[in-house]
């Protein structure tokens, strides 16, 4: 019998499941849920409630409710062998954080297969929504648990990120100071990955470690909750929240529900479900410290593997833990393609001009430079966006190409400096990394090979491979991560570009020039 594995990613926007077969190393389902397609009662808007407030974004648990027990059904109309599926894990957007009363464990241990999931699950929140990831509303929280742990550099050491608004602890402290009834009457926080685990196996479900670490609450170190910032964030919180667990554990057995009414086999196995970012990591195959990918999107986002712990002194940069046991880093740059389609459309430019623009343009373009802030920047903290030029004349068109992109991939290697490591590889994902040629500037500045990386679904691919190796583990064998994810997640055949030993040169110089223009102008502008 094939050995099915299931991976679920619920998504803002989506819940994607994809199903690998372990030993025809293939993907044999893979669909997604569109939440305002599928269920506009809801009136979602890309997955989120709008609100008068922008800063306040939520969404109603009960969509994912809804997904879950549609997917299911998807999974047994394609023709999927549902009883050999053998483990099931899956992937959360983080930071999001779902509010259970007293009837919720009850609710979930005796799920009835004659009825939804949703005729199951109705009366069980505390809260009738969850904030998520694009919530800015908790400033004030941030600062009041910042501060209550010792600053900056204190909470990002204690729990790998500063305070930052998304973050579940600063959510969970607004809630209880505006809605302290309903704070009482919460029996059980989860996060999103936790919530659709605990309606799996029938019970809560223990939050996952590397997803853990997007909430301030967890011991980054240690990797248990840490007490210092939970009483920071909230009375009696401590019981209100599951354990912290490997992600290579196993929570249980699937629940009888999706065994007599979807045909599981009794015997399938929850893997602890972890965040979109942690899984993501292994779908796209970081399984290897100094192993690193750039997505280059509207934001540009780098994600790096490291074996030690490190924290970000400057409490820009994320870490997260990877399943792998390692740690991940998340440093988002918001001026991403934003910056480079600014520079296209300044010079009426299109992407093949763009190209030419590189192409034409020396490393180091001549000592050309740029801090290409046209947006508020994330990192370096930049809160009046302002565009910097040096030795860059505002009608030279071709400067501006090469400047953006130098900029973009100097300060990517500066602010990742604090993790310590020399990357290995890196892998380019994201719409911009078709261009061949900002993809040589990524090898000559890192000095690493840079390979394209087509990544679809690599958070419900990377879950399903979570479940794949923990179930292994389990079975009593110890696979190496690399034996797991390496027939699923290879580069572009024929795709890697090596870094050119005189344009690496230009950069290593370059490197500290860059970083004193950004600290001269640093101090002016923030
Ligand atoms: C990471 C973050 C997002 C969410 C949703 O810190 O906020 O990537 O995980 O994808």
């Amino acid at each position: 019998m094939a050995r099915l594995f299931l991976g679920l990613d619920s998504s803002t926007q989506s819940l994607t499941g994809t199903v690998i077969d372990l030993d025809a190393q293939e993907v044999i389902f893979e669909e997604s849920i569109n939440f305002d397609q599928a269920f506009p009662d809801y009136g979602t808007q890309h997955g989120v409630l709008i609100s008068e407030d922008p800063q306040i974004v939520h969404t109603p648990p009960l969509i994912w409710v809804e997904a879950l027990e549609l997917i299911m059904q998807r999974l047994v109309d394609a023709g999927v062998d549902m009883g050999a599926i053998l483990a099931v894990s899956g992937s959360g957007q983080q930071h999001g954080s779902v509010y259970l009363n007293a009837k919720a464990e009850a609710a979930l241990s005796n799920l009835d297969p004659n009825l939804t999931l949703i005729e199951c699950l109705t009366g069980v929140f505390s809260r009738a929504t969850s904030p998520i990831w694009m919530d800015s509303s908790t400033h004030v929280e941030c600062d009041e648990i910042r501060s209550a742990l010792g600053g900056l550099q204190a909470t990002t050491e204690a729990t790998g990120s500063n305070t930052f608004e998304r973050f579940t602890g600063p959510q969970i402290r607004k809630f209880y100071k505006q809605e302290p009834d309903a704070y009482r009457e919460t029996k059980h926080i989860a996060l999103v990955s936790s919530f659709m685990a605990s309606i799996l196996v029938g019970g809560i479900a223990p939050i996952e470690q590397g997803d853990g670490a997007g909430m301030n609450l967890m011991d980054i170190r240690r990797r248990c909750w840490h007490a210092g910032a939970l009483d920071a964030t909230a009375p009696e919180l401590v019981d209100k929240l599951p354990s912290v667990q490997p992600s290579n554990s196993i929570c249980g057995q699937i629940a009888t529900y999706f065994i007599e009414k979807y045909g599981f086999n009794p015997g399938a196995k929850i893997v602890p479900f972890s965040g979109d970012n942690p899984c993501s990591v292994i779908g796209t195959g970081l399984v290897k410290p100094g192993m690193v990918a750039i997505s280059l999107g509207t934001s540009d986002t780098y994600f790096g593997t490291m074996a030690e712990c490190r924290t970000d002194p400057n409490g820009e940069g994320h870490v997260f833990g990877s399943p792998t046991g390692d740690y991940m880093t998340l440093i988002c740059f918001k001026n991403g393609s934003l910056a480079r389609e600014q520079v296209c459309r300044d010079f009426k430019l299109d992407w093949n001009a763009f190209s030419q623009g590189l192409q034409n343009t020396p490393p180091g373009n001549n000592g050309k430079m740029m801090l290409p802030w046209f947006e508020p920047e994330i990192v370096p903290r930049v809160l009046q966006p302002g565009v910097v030029r040096k030795n860059l004349e505002l009608d030279d068109a071709f400067g501006h190409c090469r400047a953006v992109v130098e900029a973009q991939m100097l300060s990517m290697r500066l602010h990742s400096q604090w993790m310590n490591i020399a990357s290995s590889e890196i892998y380019a994902t994201g719409g911009a990394s078709a261009n061949l040629d900002i993809l040589q500037i990524m090898a000559d500045v890192n000095n690493c090979p840079v390979s394209q990386f087509e990544s679809t679904n690599g958070a419900s691919l990377g879950a399903a491979l979570r479940a794949a190796q923990a179930w292994t583990m389990d079975e009593g064998a110890s696979p190496e991560w690399e034996q797991t994810v390496a027939p699923f997640t290879q580069p572009v055949p024929g795709s890697r570009i090596d870094p050119q030993p005189e344009a690496v040169a230009v950069y290593e110089e370059l490197l500290s020039e860059y970083a004193l223009l950004e600290q001269g102008v640093l101090g002016g502008i923030t």
